[in-house]
């Protein structure tokens, strides 16, 4: 799978370099019809975040039931997340955003690790987080079915959201003092 993807790229940056060689001269579109071909393929991909949400899933599930350290850890494997994803699976033009947002959920994600035991910082760093992994959701796509979440009590009643693998509301930033606050307010679809 992966010498696929290589050569689909080998071929593209030769289609792109003859382009560019006969740009003046060819009319001829076919060349260009190509390229949108192949980068229409490498979009369809949906799997590319899949390594950061089990992580941030984890997070969830964690914080939910009022387990620091387990959030800590989940932190932990967000971050390893991160460094697994596969980045042919990123199209070229959202490689940026990405790398943008991906800047932001390593730092969150490293606050998470390195608060065990201070959960009430690592809720408020999950905002902050959930946000990132809702905007890589709408870039890339979601590897899985997955909800927004909404609570209108979390951030100081200003209201805050997260992304779940589950209709059911397990709240990540009340856990038992309000587990069941909050409602679907999306679906997305894989
Ligand atoms: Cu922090």
């Amino acid at each position: 799978m992966k010498n696929i993807k290589i050569q689909i790229i080998a071929l593209v940056l030769i289609v792109a370099t003859v382009v560019s060689c006969n740009n003046s001269s060819n009319k001829d579109n076919s060349t260009v019809d190509t390229i949108s071909v192949i980068s229409e393929k490498t979009e369809v991909r949906k799997d590319g975040i899949a390594p950061i949400l089990s992580g941030y899933l984890a997070l969830n599930n964690a914080l939910a039931a009022d387990n620091s350290k387990g959030a800590a850890e989940a932190g932990e494997s967000l971050l390893s997340g991160l460094e697994n994803v596969d980045m042919n699976s990123i199209a070229a033009n959202k490689m940026k955003q990405f790398m943008e947002l991906s800047a932001d959920v390593k730092e969150n994600a490293e606050h998470i690790r390195d608060n065990a035991g201070k959960i009430d910082h690592q809720r408020e760093h999950l905002e902050f987080l959930s946000k990132d992994v809702l905007d890589l959701i709408t870039l890339l796509g979601a590897p899985q079915k997955l909800y927004q979440i909404h609570c209108p009590m979390a951030s100081n009643e200003k209201g805050a959201d997260w992304i779940s693998d589950s209709k059911e509301v397990k709240n990540p930033y009340f856990g038992k003092d309000m587990l069941t606050c909050g409602e679907v307010v999306k679906e997305f679809k894989p």
